[in-house]
């Protein structure tokens, strides 16, 4: 198995998957992300996965948030636009059925990072995973499920088989315990990578294996790993940026697993551009630092 061909990411193939920006476009041109992202204990999560989106090149940004939340955005994120869903203590169909409303013409859709992991969000995010499988697959939203998007999946039987086609998973290694249920994930690189390739495989997803190095195995098995590390990202919301930029490039009509492998190496791009203009070493990175530094790496 582990004989298997795997690609290492490099810049040069990595600027070859990027998407077009041509002279003549608008807004429109570069699509539409929906964000269900950001709770109480984690405001920041949803703004710094939409930032990311935009940064990549989306059109535009959309955070599905409560009213509650709602005015810790609207003095940070003047560019998102929002959809209101109801507080967290109504019925789970009626917030679910506020998020589905609006998601026509969306290409792309984020579940999870600071979502929190009630069991009336964990209803919320199976109503609109079963609203996305009746949907064909011209209309439906590109998916990405990170942080606790998964936590809350992983408690359930069989939860892969609830997701739609060519969803894009990004489990941290102690998010992918929870997904194969209590596994411990080593910090080997050979268990990881031959672990990643058993479960894309049997779950069917896009799936992104974080860490220092970073594994990416698509529903054949088709691997690719980027080794370009910067250990600045080992700090709190930088796997957020990844799932935005993500979505971002799903957005724009970039496939699944380029769209993931696109996101993964120009992250660590942004975090060595990071390291040289704003003359921070290998700690003291904020995660939104990573935010102005992505356009640059996508030169
Ligand atoms: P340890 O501690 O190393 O033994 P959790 P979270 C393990 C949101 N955020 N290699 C680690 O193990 C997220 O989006 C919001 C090995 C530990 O057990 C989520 O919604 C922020 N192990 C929520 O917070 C900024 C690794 O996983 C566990 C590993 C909780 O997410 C922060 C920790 O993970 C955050 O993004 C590795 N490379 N990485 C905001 N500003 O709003 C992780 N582990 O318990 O899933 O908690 O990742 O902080
Ligand atoms: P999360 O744990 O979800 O916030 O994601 C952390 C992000 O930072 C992932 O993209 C990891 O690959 C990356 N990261 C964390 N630690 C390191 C490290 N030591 N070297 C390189 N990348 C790292
Ligand atoms: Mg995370």
């Amino acid at each position: 198995e582990s004989q298997l061909q795997t690609d290492m990411l490099t810049g040069q193939q990595v600027h070859k998957l990027l998407p077009e920006r041509p002279l003549n476009s608008n807004k429109g041109t570069f699509g539409k992300v929906m964000l269900l992202c950001g709770s109480l204990p984690y405001p920041g999560s949803a703004y710094l996965a939409g930032s990311s989106a935009a940064r990549v090149g989306a059109g535009l940004i959309t955070l599905a948030v409560t009213e509650k939340m709602l005015s810790f955005y609207a003095s940070s994120f003047h560019e998102a636009t929002f959809t209101i869903l109801p507080e967290e203590n109504a019925e789970s169909y009626e917030r679910a059925k506020a998020l589905i409303d609006k998601l026509e013409g969306y290409k792309a859709l984020l579940i999870g990072p600071g979502l929190g992991q009630s069991s009336n969000t964990r209803e919320v995010i199976l109503q609109v995973l079963e609203h996305l499988r009746s949907l064909p697959d011209e209309t439906r939203p590109h998916l990405v499920i990170d942080a606790d998007g998964l936590n809350n999946l992983s408690a359930l039987e069989r939860w892969w088989t609830l997701l739609p086609k060519d969803t894009v998973i990004t489990p941290h290694p102690g998010e992918m315990g929870r997904l194969c249920k209590g596994v411990k994930v080593s910090g080997g690189n050979i268990e990881r990578l031959e672990l990643a390739r058993t479960k894309a495989r049997e779950w069917q997803v896009n799936l992104l294996l974080k860490g220092s190095c970073t594994i990416l195995v698509d529903p054949e098995g088709r691997t690719r790993i980027n080794w370009w590390g910067n250990p600045a990202l080992a700090t709190a919301g930088t796997g957020d940026v990844l799932a935005g930029m993500i979505s971002g490039f799903l957005a724009q009509g970039v496939q699944p697993f380029d769209a993931a492998s696109a996101a993964v190496y120009l992250h660590t791009a942004a975090a060595d551009l990071v390291n040289q203009n704003m003359h921070i070493g290998r700690a003291g990175l904020l995660a939104s630092d990573l935010l102005p530094n992505i356009p640059i790496s996508l030169v």
